[in-house]
């Protein structure tokens, strides 16, 4: 239906398009489930494949867009409130990333700690994570950087703390839990709330404000959302051979309050046949495929939902326009 599941969500951030073994299996699982998706209906599939190496290119230019506040605002929160975060993090502490991540946000962590003893970012696509861990250790010399190719949806086995560090405080930035249905977002955290046994998570959760405002960051002015959301049919068309024709499809982002999520959709212009796969499918005049969710939250219910999880909530960070918000959300010790 309109939620994804879990080990699809996980595998979003792969990014080796240009990683030969690899493309058979990541074209392999579009293929199946884009068959799946355009025999189903209401007709979705995972946000995960958006991106490729030109969906990821485009990602990147959606976190510089003036309407796309996410990004920029969760920095500016780390930043300012990076030694508070350290105080919390306290001395050699190590840092457990949920995908291989951003590093303009880790560094601003890595830079406040006080001797930061590990990173280990966690990622599915070993490609991404291995440019992005080499990229750190190059910067921070001192720092022990173990990239953990993972699911981090499933149970993950993670080195033991080592004698004499600090925490172990997990790092899931850039409201990506969002993408999660609240099953989902639950369940991941139960995860989470093992792996970090007796450290911390510090969560990106984005929130809910005028409808306005959430509107124009996901329809910004210069289309690169609308080329974002429609590059899914394109990769379909370059990777799979499908034949949908782009101009007949149009980026539809609106916020669903009721459940409090952007959704994201691919709308049919017109009636239409689609070829794919060796067989034809119909589109009436404004059927959608649903491409995302991106959900939203308030700061109480974000808490609650850590505490459902297991955590005890403790401090939080926003914005002054409280757009965003950043959580310490502190792991049960056993
Ligand atoms: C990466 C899932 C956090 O939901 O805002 C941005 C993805 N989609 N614009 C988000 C996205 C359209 C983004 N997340």
């Amino acid at each position: 239906m309109l939620t994804h599941g879990l080990i699809d969500f996980a595998t979003r951030r792969e990014r080796e398009q240009n990683a030969p073994a690899h493309v058979d299996a990541a074209s392999a699982a579009f293929a199946h489930d884009l068959a799946a998706a355009l025999a189903t209906r209401p007709r979705s599939i995972s946000p995960k494949y958006f991106y490729d190496a030109r969906g990821s290119a485009l990602f990147d230019r959606i976190c510089e867009l003036p309407e796309y506040y996410p990004t920029r605002t969760e920095l500016d929160i780390l930043s300012q409130y990076a030694a508070d975060i350290a105080v919390q993090m306290g001395p050699r502490a190590e840092i457990v990333e949920f995908g291989a991540g951003s590093l303009r946000k880790v560094r601003l962590l890595l830079d406040a700690m006080q001797s930061p003893a590990r990173y280990l970012p966690i990622d599915i696509s070993g490609e991404h994570l291995a440019r992005s861990a080499a990229a750190l250790q190059h910067e921070y010399p001192e720092l022990d950087v173990q990239p953990v190719v993972a699911d981090y949806t499933q149970r993950l086995l993670l080195p033991a703390v080592a004698p004499g560090a600090g925490r172990r405080v997990g790092f899931f930035p850039g409201s990506t839990i969002g993408n999660f249905a609240p099953q989902e977002a639950l369940h991941f955290l139960r995860v989470a709330a093992q792996v970090l046994r007796g450290g911390a998570l510090l969560l990106g959760a984005d929130l809910i404000k005028d409808p306005d405002v959430l509107h124009a960051a996901y329809n910004d002015a210069q289309g690169v959302t609308a080329a974002f959301n429609l590059n899914l049919l394109a990769r379909a068309n370059r990777e799979l051979g499908a034949d949908f024709a782009l101009e007949q499809f149009a980026h539809s982002a609106f916020y669903n309050a009721p459940q409090q999520r952007i959704e994201m959709h691919l709308m049919s212009r017109c009636r239409q046949q689609v070829a794919f796969g060796g067989n034809s499918y119909d589109f009436d005049e404004g059927e959608t495929l649903h491409t995302e969710n991106s959900y939203k939250f308030t700061i109480t219910g974000l808490r609650a939902l850590a505490a459902h999880a297991g955590f005890r909530p403790g401090p939080v960070w926003t914005d002054e326009k409280r757009l965003f918000s950043l959580h310490w959300l502190n792991a049960p010790s056993e």
